[in-house]
């Protein structure tokens, strides 16, 4: 396992064989860097919590980097689940049907989807994926870790 950031379990980030997708090359990838922070998500150099904005068909690389000083989660989709009346995770991700990629500084994966990815305080991790068209409308990205939701660490993200 990478000591960079560790995923929140393995049911939610299926690896499958290296190399069995197809990927974008780096000059066709559009680069967006997502902060998170108590309690929010960020693009970098943008307002907190304000809606993410992707194009589909476009490839990206998006990093997630925890700049705050507690642990986060990463989940994008949409239909918060509530168990005992508690926030916890979506009915639908936006991205655990899709080819995702991992990239890292000594290490690359593939895999069948992305689900959530649990990131300490100083910790990161960069995706790459393209959305189809069948994903154009309004999701969400959330942090699940207890209270962090309710408190608003939750952001729209827009596919359009
Ligand atoms: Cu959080």
């Amino acid at each position: 396992m990478p000591p960079r950031f560790r995923f929140f379990a393995l049911l939610t980030f299926l690896l499958v064989t290296v190399g069995s997708f197809a990927f974008a090359q780096d000059a066709e990838r559009i680069e967006v860097v997502i902060e998170l922070r108590e309690f929010s998500f960020t693009v970098a150099g943008g307002e907190a919590n304000a809606p993410i904005v992707f194009k589909a068909g476009q490839p990206y690389s998006v990093v997630f980097s925890n700049v705050g000083m507690m642990g986060h989660e990463v989940l994008v989709g949409r239909s918060v689940l509530v168990e005992d009346g508690v926030p916890d995770g979506y009915e639908t991700n936006l991205l655990d049907a899709l080819p995702v990629k991992v990239a890292g500084d000594d290490w690359e994966v593939g895999t069948s989807g992305f689900v959530e990815v649990e990131l300490e305080p100083g910790q990161s991790v960069e995706i790459y994926f393209t959305l189809p068209t069948e994903l154009i409308g309004t999701w969400e990205i959330g942090c699940f870790v207890p209270g962090h939701y309710q408190a608003g660490m939750k952001a729209a993200v827009i596919v359009e």
